[in-house]
């Protein structure tokens, strides 16, 4: 098939998933057509069935904002033409579906578009009347949707779906297990903890909803009982208040912001918990990055991160905000070797029977399959 693939290039779940999944795509004989305004960061290496495509917003003096999505469906459009693209797969709906819409109707209705929802596109975006109807839009319009999780489907239909009969196909995200999978890094470990200290790990681009001040009560509590220290890594509104904290609270030998890093998986094997106290979370990438490397996670339970997560088996659930009991659960995990391992080894098992890359790849395939007809 000939595919076009619209997804935000920079940090962040959604435009990781795209780019693993055009990068599935093309070792398995499909032409990939990256359309973005930068080149997908994890789009690092040559592979012959890929191309790249710019978008290039035009920034006329008249406009107050480059009309960046008119561009975007411009450019879709002329890709879609001259490589007969079968149909366009866009990641997050504002404003990819729209302008996968709009570029469909310049080409014609042989052009299908595919719309993958990844979260904030749905539980944040969704709840702004400015965009709300324009999201719907997008989603009436595509000729299949999916989404990452089963409760991103049940939040999406309740936002917008409840009339229409739009069905929208359950696909988990998933990890690449030759990238992601147990190493020894203890080389790298003597730069951040001594022998005695046990690592915790978050990451994330540090918005309110990630509540990464609640990263720091949890850790606060945690290194009272046991000798540990904390990475921080990313960056984002809330960085300077979490440094506050950190400082005030005197940790500040405990705690290293290592900003955005593009290659995470050689940290996360560093740690040996993950938190992600978030307060929405239509999946939770990186804790399934971090079972696809052998370390548990202590995280919140909402969203689509019981799905990911199995509280008592592969990690800790939750509720959002209730730091002592993260706090609790993690000083358990990290006490108790015997239930570390245990948890590690299912968390291993778990990405292998549905988290798969070689899976999740055919799952996207059956969908294009339907909607183009083949
Ligand atoms: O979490 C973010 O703010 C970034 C956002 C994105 O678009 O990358 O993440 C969303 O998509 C990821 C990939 O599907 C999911 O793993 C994240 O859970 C989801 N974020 C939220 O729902 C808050």
């Amino acid at each position: 098939m000939r595919i076009g693939i619209t997804c935000y290039p920079s940090h962040g779940g959604s435009g990781v998933v795209a780019t693993e999944l055009g990068k599935l795509l093309a070792e398995r004989g499909h032409d990939i057509h990256f359309i973005t305004y930068d080149m997908p960061f994890r789009l690092v290496s040559f592979h012959q069935n890929i191309q790249y495509h710019g978008v290039e917003a035009n920034r006329y003096a008249v406009f107050k904002y480059p009309p960046y999505d008119l561009s975007l469906a411009s450019r879709m459009a002329q890709v879609a033409k001259t490589y007969h693209l079968d149909l366009l797969h866009v990641h997050y709906a504002i404003p990819h579906a729209i302008a996968a819409v709009l570029a469909k109707q310049m080409v014609g209705d042989y052009l299908k578009v595919v719309t993958t929802l990844h979260g904030t596109d749905i539980t944040v975006l969704g709840e702004d009347p400015s965009l709300r109807d324009i999201i719907c839009y997008g989603i009436h319009h595509s000729d299949a949707v999916t989404a990452v999780s089963d409760d991103l489907v049940k939040q999406t239909y309740a936002l917008f779906c409840k009339s229409a009969e739009k069905h929208i196909d359950r696909i988990y995200n998933f990890v690449d297990t030759k990238v992601y999978f147990p190493r020894d890094v203890s080389h790298l470990r003597r730069k951040f903890s001594n022998e005695n200290e046990k690592l915790l790990l978050h990451i994330s681009n540090f918005r309110a909803v990630k509540r990464p001040l609640d990263v720091i009560k949890v850790f606060r509590k945690v290194q009272k009982q046991i000798p540990a220290r904390l990475l921080m890594v990313g960056e984002g509104p809330e960085l300077s208040r979490i440094i506050d904290l950190v400082n005030n609270w005197g940790l500040a030998e405990k705690v290293f912001f290592l900003g955005k890093q593009d290659e995470v998986s050689q940290l996360i094997s560093l740690a040996d918990l993950v938190l992600l106290p978030s307060e929405k979370e239509s999946f939770g990438l990186v804790l399934l990055e971090a079972m696809a490397c052998g370390v548990p996670a202590v995280a919140s339970n909402v969203g689509g991160i019981p799905e990911v997560v199995e509280h008592g088996r592969t990690g800790f659930l939750s509720p959002v905000g209730h730091t002592d009991e993260m706090a609790d659960y993690a000083i358990r995990l990290l006490q108790d070797d015997a239930m570390y391992e245990s948890f590690s080894k299912a968390g291993l098992e778990r990405v292998k029977k549905y988290f798969c890359g070689c899976k999740i790849v055919k799952q996207y395939e059956e969908v294009y399959r339907r909607v183009i007809g083949k």
